[in-house]
């Protein structure tokens, strides 16, 4: 299988993430890139090729301009405006204040733009946004040019990113420039299929009233954990996009039993669906030993995920999502390419 990766993806080393209370160095950082392309290196998945560069308008497919705008200059007016640290917002427009205004200065712009505050920006992160959908759109490009499944090693992953807001490591939802750009290039409707251990809130929000998009998610019930406001099970979709939203929140310290029955059903629905691609949010911070995440999944399950998702027979692009910390995540991505190419 190709893989899709840029050195370019790195160019965002935050310092700072809140976590317990304390700023920490960030569990979302470029070290994971390589852990994952060794893991893949290790099981003979080597073809590794640089993407091409699509620009801005396939981001604004699916963001706000305005929103890009403020992340291509947050850095710039942060530091403008005499601030020492990372760019940290601390105030939002939450219920009882106005959400029609936004403000001219950068501390309130962060809160407009942000839908959490652990993501701090620092310089490179618009860089790196940027190639990690160049990444996203280059593998998309080899599925639908060749109809073999293609890996995009996205980072900082995207699927937190609503059409205006930035969060939980995510700035571009690469998925949904993915899974728009494939709309555009003449695929009637496509599947997104979100396997991290969180819940794909900005997919689902990007595609929440369209038919064109179907968004399935698997991820650790938001009554329990990030991103806590989005995710339920009764989340279903709205006007033409009603039934055509899937989430199956699972509770904490779910293993794969349970877990994989969930993925049976969201293949199920999927594959009632009539569907010309399926993009696959790979997160692998299902992973027992994950250290932010709290389901059980051992890394000989990866394997079988890849298996099942492959009897789907779509086209299918992987999209690099969550996995933290720790060196199995390379062998854990590895392990579902190789499952599903072996099926
Ligand atoms: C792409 C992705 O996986 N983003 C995840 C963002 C999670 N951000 C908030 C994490 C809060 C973790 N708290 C866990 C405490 C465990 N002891
Ligand atoms: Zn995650």
């Amino acid at each position: 299988m190709r893989l899709y990766h840029s050195e370019k993806t790195k160019a965002r080393r935050a310092q700072t993430e809140l976590h317990d209370g304390a700023l920490v160095t960030p569990y979302e950082c470029p070290e994971r890139v390589d852990l994952v392309l060794e893991g893949l290196r290790a099981q003979g998945l080597v073809e590794v090729h640089e993407p091409d560069e699509y620009g801005l308008e396939p981001v604004l497919a699916v963001h706000d301009r305005d929103y890009v705008a403020f992340l291509a200059d947050c850095w710039e007016q942060w530091q403008a405006e005499g601030h020492a640290g990372e760019a940290i917002p601390n105030i939002w427009p939450a219920r009882s204040m106005r959400a029609d205004r936004l403000p001219a200065s950068i501390a309130g712009r962060l809160g407009y733009y942000a839908l959490a505050c652990e993501t701090s920006i620092c310089p490179g992160t618009f860089e790196a946004a940027m190639a990690s959908k160049d990444v996203a759109l280059s593998a998309l490009e080899r599925v639908l040019a060749s109809g073999e499944p293609a890996f995009g090693l996205c980072r900082p992953p995207g699927h937190h990113a609503a059409s205006d807001q930035f969060g939980g490591y995510c700035f571009f939802n690469n998925a949904a420039i993915a899974a728009q750009r494939a709309l555009d290039a003449g695929r009637r409707r496509v599947a997104v299929l979100d396997v991290d251990f969180h819940h794909g809130n900005g997919t689902q929000q990007i595609f929440y009233a369209r038919d064109d998009v179907l968004v399935a998610s698997i991820h650790g019930d938001p009554a329990q954990t990030f991103p806590y406001f989005l995710g339920y099970a009764d989340e279903r979709g709205e006007g033409r996009g009603r039934g055509c939203n899937l989430n199956l929140p699972l509770p904490q310290g779910s293993g794969f039993a349970r877990w994989a029955e969930a993925l049976d059903e969201a293949l199920a629905w999927i594959a009632e669906g009539d569907c010309e691609l399926l993009v696959v949010s790979l997160g692998v911070d299902t992973y027992a030993g994950d250290p932010i995440s709290a389901f059980c999944l051992a890394s000989e399950d990866f394997p079988e995920v890849g298996r099942r998702l492959a009897g789907l027979g779509l086209p299918t692009l992987f999209l690099l999502e969550g996995g933290y910390a720790v060196a199995e995540i390379g062998t854990n991505v590895a392990g579902v390419l190789r499952g599903f190419e072996r099926a």
